[in-house]
Parts: structure tokens; C-alpha cells; sequence
């Protein structure tokens, strides 16, 4: 009836941007993204409680926040089809959230693969991605490790839509993600409005659905042929269309400011000199940028001359996991 699991964050290198379904979370175009360790959020579940308990970093959780957790929790248990009772959630993130990098991903993955073990339920990583992608949608490309596909799926009923792994974590070690924390601030709109309201406002969106969807394959390719240069081109061009699609939104919606804007005149240069550096956008002003092992010191060293005021870097991570319990 308890069950704790760790689970890395990942960030996208095709982003996922907007959704069909609001209510079971499900996108209009696949995504793919690399996991990324060593952040991790780890969450116990336990069944047969007093009460439902949800406590998220060391805060009872409130409104939607609870909302969520719960709902998944409800998933679960008509999965394991008999009477568990109420719940107790205790999850804790590593990594502060002026890491820029929003812990949902990780937290409701490890919220997933916990949930199901404590009902009883089998391992089953198809089962966790869907049950996560109720949670939070990147969250179904955090149950795997390495690189993710999140794919669109086709039926109304979301059963089709979940994250396969593409290449496992060990599949290119060299490979390394710096995230450049240059705001610590919270941003303005939320990813859940601002997709929403780039859905419906921007004459763009149905370009960008139709060439992410064609990007995913690209990326495949170059991944699965260790090919830096060609994957650090597409991934930025997909940042800079995802972020093109919300500009042309109305009204606009910008999620870069100055500081984005001169660390990635200053990584072109640095490229021009011959650094393997590209970087990528989530819906915030806090690039991560795509290097090897050889250049992530010149890599962090590029965002704190930008500016960053915390860096992080990161390597590919591997699978949400069970851990003991004591
Ligand atoms: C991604 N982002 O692919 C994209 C890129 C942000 C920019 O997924 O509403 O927290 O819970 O499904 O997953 C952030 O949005 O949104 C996100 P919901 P989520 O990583």
C-alpha cells in the first residue's frame, strides 16, 4: 500500500506546444525530449491514509495543485479496480525551482510509478506515461530515461497518446544539456494559458503542429547517428518556431527578454569560433544549451559571462524508479 519512485526531469528537443484535449491532456503533434539527470524529484504514495495528504516540498498543496495529484491518484485506483482509501503524497524535488526548469515533469512521473506500485498494479512504463500525462503532459516523457517520443495518438480517449523511448540513456553519453538560469523570476503565463491561448489566437499554430510532427523523424536520425551539429540546428529551430507561434498569438505572448536574447547572439559567436553549442527555449527566458563533455566547463563558462546567475549542467538520465521502502 506504499510505494516511493525517483524520476529525473527532461526538456524537450521537439517541443510540445498546445492541446486537442484539454481535460486527458492530449497534444496536437508528438514531442520528443532527452531525460535529464542528476535533478530528480522522488514520491512516496501511500493508500489507507486518515485523509487525502498531498505535501509538495515540504507545503500542504492547495486548489489545483491538490487537484491534480488526486485526480491521477483516482486514476489509479479504478485501475486497480478494488477500495484503497484515501491517500498520503509526500514529494520532494532536488532541484530548486530556481533551476528554471519546472519539476511537474519529474514530480508527476515519480507520482505515477509510485501511485501504481502502491495499488498493486505491475511495472508497466506504457501505464505510468499515460497516468503521468494526466498529470502534466511533459510529464509522460519523465518515466524513461534517454531520448522520449511523445506520440500524438490518435484515439479520442488518450489511450494511444504516451512517451516511448526512443534510445536509452546509455545510447549517447557524451551528449550534455547546460541549463543558464539568467531569471529566477516566475514567469508571467503559465505553459498550460499560454498554449491554450496560442491555440486559439495564433494564425500560426496550424504551421507549427504540421512541422513538429514532421521534425520528430529528423530527429531520430540524428540522435541515433550521434549527430551533434545536426540535432543543436533542428532543436533550435523548433525553439525559435515554438516561440514564433506564441509571438503571432493576440495578443503576443514573449516569453524571452534580453538577457535570452544576447546569451544566444553570444553562443553564435562562440559557434562562428568553432564551440559545438545550440540552445533550446521552454515557455521562459532560461535557455539550455545543447554541447558534449568536452565543451560543458566552456559552456557553463559562456552562460556566466551572459549573466546566468545558477547553471546546472546535466547528463542524459535514466528511468523512473521503485525504491526500497524501509
Ligand atoms: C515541452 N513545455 O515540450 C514544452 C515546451 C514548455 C515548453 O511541456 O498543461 O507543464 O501540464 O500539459 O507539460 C510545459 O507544459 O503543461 C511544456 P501541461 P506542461 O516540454
Amino acid at each position: 500500500m506504499k510505494a516511493t519512485a525517483l524520476a529525473h526531469p527532461n526538456i524537450a528537443l521537439v517541443k510540445y506546444w498546445g492541446k486537442r484535449d484539454e481535460a486527458l491532456i492530449l497534444p496536437h503533434q508528438s514531442s520528443l525530449s532527452l531525460t535529464l539527470s542528476p535533478l530528480s524529484v522522488t514520491t512516496t504514495v501511500e493508500f489507507g491514509a486518515s485523509h487525502d495528504q498531498v505535501e509538495l516540498n515540504g507545503h500542504t498543496a492547495k486548489g489545483s495543485e491538490r487537484d491534480r495529484v488526486l485526480r491521477l491518484l483516482e486514476a489509479v485506483k479504478a485501475m486497480a479496480g478494488k477500495a484503497l482509501g484515501p491517500a498520503k503524497v509526500v514529494s520532494r524535488g532536488d532541484f530548486p525551482m530556481a533551476a528554471g526548469l519546472a519539476s511537474s515533469a519529474a514530480g508527476f512521473a515519480a507520482l505515477a510509478v509510485a501511485g501504481r506500485a502502491a495499488a498493486g498494479l505491475p511495472a508497466e512504463p506504457r501505464a505510468a506515461s499515460i497516468l503521468a500525462r494526466m498529470g502534466s503532459g511533459s510529464a509522460c516523457r519523465s518515466v524513461q530515461g534517454g531520448f522520449c517520443e511523445w506520440q500524438r495518438g490518435e484515439r479520442p480517449d488518450g489511450e494511444d497518446s504516451f512517451a516511448v523511448q526512443r534510445f536509452d540513456a546509455a545510447h549517447w553519453p557524451d551528449v550534455r544539456m547546460v541549463v543558464a538560469i539568467l531569471d529566477r523570476g516566475e514567469k508571467e503565463v503559465k505553459s498550460r494559458d499560454g498554449m491554450k491561448h496560442t491555440v486559439e489566437t495564433s494564425p500560426y499554430y496550424p504551421a507549427w503542429v504540421q512541422d513538429a510532427e514532421q521534425e520528430i523523424a529528423h530527429a531520430r536520425e540524428h540522435i541515433a547517428r550521434h549527430d551533434l551539429e545536426a540535432l543543436g540546428e533542428l532543436c533550435e529551430r523548433n525553439a525559435w518556431r515554438m516561440h514564433a507561434t506564441a509571438l503571432a498569438a493576440n495578443p503576443p505572448l514573449c516569453y524571452l527578454n534580453s538577457a535570452t536574447l544576447a546569451l544566444i547572439q553570444h553562443l553564435r559567436e562562440q559557434r562562428k569560433k568553432g564551440m559545438p553549442v545550440w540552445f533550446t527555449l521552454d515557455a521562459g527566458p532560461n535557455p539550455v544549451l545543447l554541447t558534449d563533455a568536452a565543451h560543458e566547463v566552456a559552456a557553463e563558462a559562456l552562460a556566466r559571462a551572459c549573466g546566468a546567475v545558477d547553471v546546472v549542467r546535466c547528463v542524459p538520465g535514466g528511468d523512473a524508479v521503485l525504491k526500497a521502502e524501509h
